[in-house]
């Protein structure tokens, strides 16, 4: 801050920094790392202005007289309260609450067969990237667990420039063009008169346009199911949703559709815990991921391709450029080509997370669009919204938004421009600048649009190849597990439930009629009205444009439907317990055994083990030593933990008995179908919240994931407790509906 060149020492640090990539873990004790982190700019500094001239006094403005008037010289007060005044920005239209983190990502081995991308091709190459989380519909300040779509937005910082994969956690989309975009988002957004409901699907305009856009129908299937309230933004998929195109140093072009798969696991909540956390902890993801990657825990991901060569485009039941269709995965296997791991947070919110302008139109060579009309539309509207968003045209000039790759170009001057352009080229062809800058060539590196061959007619319209609006969400709700279609009739339940207009809700169930008719008869069973018969006939539910109904809304176009067993979380592999949060249930007089032996096997095992107790504090153990408390039964709840576990001890379990919140933590995780584990008296709390028969003979042989045994046991009981988390929940006892408390 005081000087121009520390800042410049700073920002060169920084660029060096991501440049490099990964900085190692960050293992010292939590009061160190918020020293080190609340006086990396400040420390041994003077209090200055923004001109750089210390101020004397920052408790007192300057007045006539110790109890007069303030003066309007008062400079300091100016600019401190002016700044104040301005400091927020515009939040994004959409996915304003977000969460991101720094990381690496490495390509395993060389991708040249497809692409000429320079990332993709050395894999030696460590590519600096910043990724962020989101949801869509909320607002800035909305909680994590809205039901919604996840943004999953990378950016990749190469030598050759930034690419931005701006993708979601859902492999498909609401609408196939992007001149729909403004409708959805108008419609899911609060109603516009009472500015109700905040971060929520569940209301009258959001189906009003679902029910008469069927083209939405396979979307509507991912968002009600339950990806929609992922864990933890480090155990769900990703997606670059549309296909792009690869392209090889010989010009040679494939398509491509981009995943990331997450090496902890695909997994979800439950609605019910979604409601009680967004009161409990609303920051629920964004904590996850700071304190995962605070603990070294580093997030990763694997980069998969689905190529398929140009030849075969139209070898599909489906068109490739539609958005709303995926390729399943056992049709074209996902490849898994690179490794994505985020390993530091960032510095700043705003400067970082909020600054960060992500574009679907930051490209390097060697990748390249399709014509995909939904992507098209899209590569207007980012640059388009920075400019509201961030000020100006020089947004690219925030550190968080720069490219490693050196900038030269003749674009000048506007609102907030930081480079000093020397000289007088500002133009080119020049010859006082020696020509300079120099257009590239394809050899050096130079962009080259594919050329693809186009001889068109121009037209509004809409290819009929996209019309099949219903074949790939019957595959989707078709290919998952019993438990996971369960709770998608219930999210639809839910969610037009609030539905307040009773002809938007039967529309929609006309519409999940065309999906499937089971779906729909137990849907429209949850909402008091008439199960339509499964119909195949024309739905004619859209506005007609200019008479042309039919075209635009045609009869809905039924293909072979085949199972997909990779769209159900159910039969993604289970990946350990790292990471998961236990709680201990324990007061004083708990074996002191029992706990170390459990909370040391899950340490050891990854997972967080977190002590709840009646109070916060301190308790004391059968043996008299101190142990530290995490959380207190009531300013925490079940549903902020993966498992539950009650060590032994007499006057530990007789405390815990006593408190109604105790039993209700454990009924509750019982309910949510999570591991839950008991020694010794413990077992006293699982029969007293109904999660274990109270008579010893039922209770040798208890639920499914429910693991006890005596207090000198605890080793074998910890090994099982920790086989039971890893399958994540044991759903054979999840009650129907599946929110019991
Ligand atoms: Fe978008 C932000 C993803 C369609 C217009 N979009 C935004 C972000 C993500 C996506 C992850 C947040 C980026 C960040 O963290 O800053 N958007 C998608 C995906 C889409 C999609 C996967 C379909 C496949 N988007 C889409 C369309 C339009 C937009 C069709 C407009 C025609 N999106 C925007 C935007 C945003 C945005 C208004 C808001 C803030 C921003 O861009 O920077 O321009």
């Amino acid at each position: 801050m005081r000087t121009g060149k520390k800042a410049a020492t700073k920002s060169d640090k920084k660029g060096l920094e991501r440049a490099l990539g990964a900085p190692k873990a960050v293992r010292s004790s939590p009061k160190d790392r918020d020293l080190a982190r609340n006086t990396k700019d400040a420390e041994g500094q003077f209090l200055t202005t923004n001109q750089g001239l210390r101020i004397n006094d920052d408790q007192n403005s300057l007045k006539a007289g110790e109890r007069g008037p303030s003066l309007l010289e008062d400079f300091h007060l100016r600019e401190k309260i002016t700044h104040f005044d301005h400091e927020r920005i515009p939040e994004r239209i959409v996915h304003a609450r977000g969460s991101a983190a720094h990381g690496v990502f490495q390509v395993y081995e060389s991708m040249a067969r497809y692409t000429r991308a320079a990332f993709l091709n050395d894999p030696a190459a460590r590519t600096p990237v910043f990724v962020r989380f989101s949801t869509v519909a909320g607002s800035r300040g909305s909680s994590d667990l809205a039901r919604d779509v996840r943004g999953f937005a990378v950016k990749f910082y190469t030598s050759e420039g930034n690419f931005d994969l701006v993708g979601n956690n859902m492999p498909v989309f609401f609408i196939q063009d992007a001149l729909k975009f403004p409708d959805l988002v108008h419609a899911v957004k609060p109603e516009p008169d009472r500015e109700i409901p905040q971060a929520a699907s569940a209301h009258d305009t959001f189906w009003d346009f679902i029910s008469l856009m069927p083209e939405s129908a396979h979307m509507i299937m991912w968002v009600m199911s339950d990806r929609a309230i992922p864990r933890s933004f480090r155990m769900m998929e990703g997606f670059g949703v549309h296909t792009f195109r690869l392209v090889n140093e010989a010009g040679e072009s494939s398509f491509v559709k981009f995943h990331w798969k997450p090496l902890l696991g695909v997994h979800s909540i439950l609605w019910d815990e979604a409601q009680k956390i967004s009161g409990l902890d609303p920051d629920y993801h964004r904590r996850d991921l700071w304190e995962a990657i605070d603990s070294g825990a580093f997030p990763e991901w694997e980069l998969g391709v689905q190529i398929v060569p140009e030849k075969d485009e139209h070898k599909f039941a489906f068109d490739l450029l539609d958005p709303t269709k995926l390729i399943p995965e056992e049709v074209v296997p996902v490849k898994r080509v690179g490794k994505l791991t985020l390993n530091r947070n960032p510095d700043n919110f705003f400067a970082e997370t909020e600054q960060v302008a992500f574009h679907p139109g930051h490209l390097v060579s060697g990748i390249d669009f399709s014509n995909d009309p939904l992507l098209q539309g899209r590569l207007f509207s980012y640059t388009d919204t920075q400019l509201s968003r961030l000020g100006g045209p020089n947004f690219h000039e925030i550190p968080i938004n720069r490219s490693v790759a050196p900038v030269h170009n003749n674009q000048r001057d506007g609102h907030m421009r930081q480079e000093i352009n020397r000289g007088t080229a500002s133009y080119q062809p020049n010859s006082v600048g020696g020509g300079c800058p120099f257009q590239a060539g394809r050899a050096d590196g130079g962009f080259v649009s594919h050329a693809e061959k186009i001889d068109a007619h121009k037209v509004r319209g809409r290819s009929k190849s996209f019309f099949d609006h219903f074949s790939q969400a019957a595959l989707f709700f078709k290919s998952q597990s019993d438990v996971e279609k369960e709770h998608l009739i219930q999210a639809l339940r839910f969610e037009l439930s609030k539905v307040e207009r009773p002809e938007i809700r039967e529309r929609m169930v006309r519409v999940l009629a065309q999906v499937d008719g089971g779906l729909a008869g137990r849907v429209a069973e949850g909402l008091g009205i008439a199960v339509p018969k499964a119909q195949n006939g024309p739905l004619n539910l859209s506005v007609p444009a200019d008479g042309d109904a039919a075209a635009f809304q045609p009869e809905p176009v039924r293909k072979k439907i085949l199972l997909s067993p990779a769209l159900s979380m159910a039969n993604k592999p289970l990946k350990g317990i790292q990471t998961r949060k236990v709680a201990v249930l324990a007061a004083d007089g708990v074996s002191g055994s029992s706990l170390a032996a459990m909370t040391e096997a899950l340490k050891a095992a990854g997972a967080t083990p977190a002590v709840v107790s009646t109070r916060v504090g301190f308790l004391k153990t059968d043996t008299g030593k101190d142990i530290k408390i995490d959380a207190s039964l009531l300013n925490t709840g079940s549903v902020l933990f993966d498992a539950v576990c009650v060590p032994g001890g007499k006057a530990s379990v007789a405390a815990l008995l006593a408190e109604p919140r105790a039993v209700r933590f454990v009924k509750e995780a019982y309910g949510h179908a999570k591991a839950i584990a008991a020694t010794g008296e413990g077992m006293q709390l699982l029969s007293a919240a109904g999660a274990l028969a109270a008579s010893k003979a039922q209770a040798a042989a208890p639920a499914a994931g429910i693991v006890v045994g005596e207090i000198p046991k605890t080793k074998s009981v910890a090994e099982a407790f920790i086989a039971a988390i890893a399958a994540h929940r044991h759903w054979e006892r999840e009650e129907k509906p599946p929110t019991p408390s």
